[in-house]
């Protein structure tokens, strides 16, 4: 599968049903109590983080995502059935936006988000039965499902980011340290796509993960050689490891990389330093560069030399940072899920003269109204009043005769 990070499409509820008109019909009673029952609530879409993916790839070329359509009511009582959900795979790491900003992180199996909710299901005649309105002939229409475009981007969740030029070894030390296999090439920019491995060796407590992504070069973060597009991929990971080529110009590709990290805004993570390749240098260079490189670990992912010494570095380094990720608070990784909500009444008058309201619930009751029925408009009118609707039009200077408009629907003021 290719690998997509970042596509958009747009999702949309199913509609709920109708409500149902219905009376009872029996023997000797020409019209029984009404029987008419509520709509299906329409389908959601829905986002579930899994393992078993690694792109985004499956959504590269959709546009609309639609859930199923809420069954009408009908008589008998009998609610309409629900719309199907459409519950859609993402990979771990997968953030949601909008165009107000990100609703959504998925980062654990199995995590859900609801990214169009369906429509609820119009009320049948036998919920608006009282002992005042003992044959209600009218019912709710059901209400549209969400609708927006959404924004996927996907962020490689790993512990530890390994960042070098191009054939340092990155893809060579991933193997070295995991069962993965990404591509090994004598040639820059071998690695196209990140690959994750999971350091998992018998005897370890804590198994953690290794991303591996193509190689930088300078001015990558403004967009040269593969560009700065994968460093995202790092930008989550706990620890970076800076993989240099110990014979080729180490200090010179260090320079480098860390100005790429600072162009990127990474330069506060914590980094560990890898030179790479020590089996082809003699013993002078390899005292030199202990000395040019205090801290660093010499390794040769070929050989396999100071390979178990990294692992166990990079297990300490991350047990050190959970220590003190878990003494701040800011360091949890709760799942966030965004929703922000209206539940105001807002009376404004148009420059072309009529008065707008809204307000979430009020304009639900006049998307559900069945505007065909006399019934069902006296209820909404009803409902105006109750709600305070027609005193905050009054206030706002509308009089009888003046267009309202309510979640699209126009009528006159009485
Ligand atoms: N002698 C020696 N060669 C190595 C070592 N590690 C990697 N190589 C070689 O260096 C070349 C590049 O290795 P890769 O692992 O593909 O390098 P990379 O950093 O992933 O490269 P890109 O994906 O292109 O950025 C390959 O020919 C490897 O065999 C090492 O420790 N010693
Ligand atoms: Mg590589």
């Amino acid at each position: 599968m290719q690998f997509v990070d970042e596509v958009s499409f747009v999702v949309r509820g199913g509609r709920g049903g109708d409500g149902s008109v219905s009376f009872n019909r029996e023997k000797y009673k020409p019209r029984g109590g009404p029987d008419g029952g509520r709509g299906g609530d329409g389908g959601s879409v829905i986002l579930e983080a899994t393992a078993d993916l690694s792109t985004l790839e499956p959504y590269l070329y959709r546009r609309v995502i639609k859930a199923g359509r809420g069954g009408h009511g009908s008589g008998n009582n009998r609610t309409g059935e629900r719309g199907r959900d459409v519950v859609l795979p993402v990979p771990l790491g997968t953030l949601v936006y909008d165009s107000s900003g990100l609703l959504a992180d998925l980062s654990r199996e199995g995590e859900r988000f609801v990214a169009a909710r369906g429509g609820e299901g119009g009320r049948g005649n036998a919920s608006f039965k009282s002992p005042t309105r003992r044959a209600p002939a009218f019912r709710e229409r059901g209400l549209p499902g969400e609708e927006r475009e959404v924004r996927l981007e996907l962020r490689v969740l790993s512990d530890v980011g390994l960042v070098g030029l191009p054939n340092a070894g990155k893809s060579s030390l991933l193997r070295a340290l995991s069962a993965a296999h990404p591509k090994v090439g004598d040639y820059p920019f071998t690695t196209l796509t990140p690959s994750l491995g999971v350091v998992d060796e018998r005897g370890y407590p804590q198994p953690f993960v290794v991303a591996d992504i193509p190689g930088l070069i300078a001015g990558a973060s403004e967009g040269r050689g593969l560009g700065n597009r994968f460093l995202r991929h790092v930008a989550r990971a706990r620890l970076l490891a800076i993989v240099l080529d110990a014979g080729e110009s180490p200090e010179e590709a260090r320079e480098v990389l860390l100005a790429e990290l600072r162009a990127a805004g990474l330069s506060r993570k914590p980094t560990l330093t890898v030179l790479n390749k020590v089996d082809l240098l003699d013993e002078e260079l390899r005292g030199y560069l202990r000395e040019a490189f205090p801290g660093a670990l010499q390794v040769s992912a070929l050989s396999g030399e100071g390979v178990e010494e990294l692992r166990e570095a990079f297990r300490e380094r991350l047990a050190h940072l959970e220590r003190e990720e878990g003494a701040s608070a800011a360091g949890t990784r709760a799942h966030r899920v965004f929703r922000p909500r209206w539940k105001g009444l807002r009376v404004e008058r148009a420059s072309e003269g009529y008065y707008e309201v809204s307000g979430e619930e009020i304009e639900r009751i006049a998307l559900k109204t069945d505007w065909e029925s006399r019934e069902g408009v006296e209820h909404f009118q009803r409902q105006l009043e109750r709600r305070g609707v027609v005193a905050a039009l009054r206030r706002a200077g509308a009089r009888p005769g003046d267009e309202v408009r309510i979640g699209g629907v126009e009528f006159d003021f009485r």
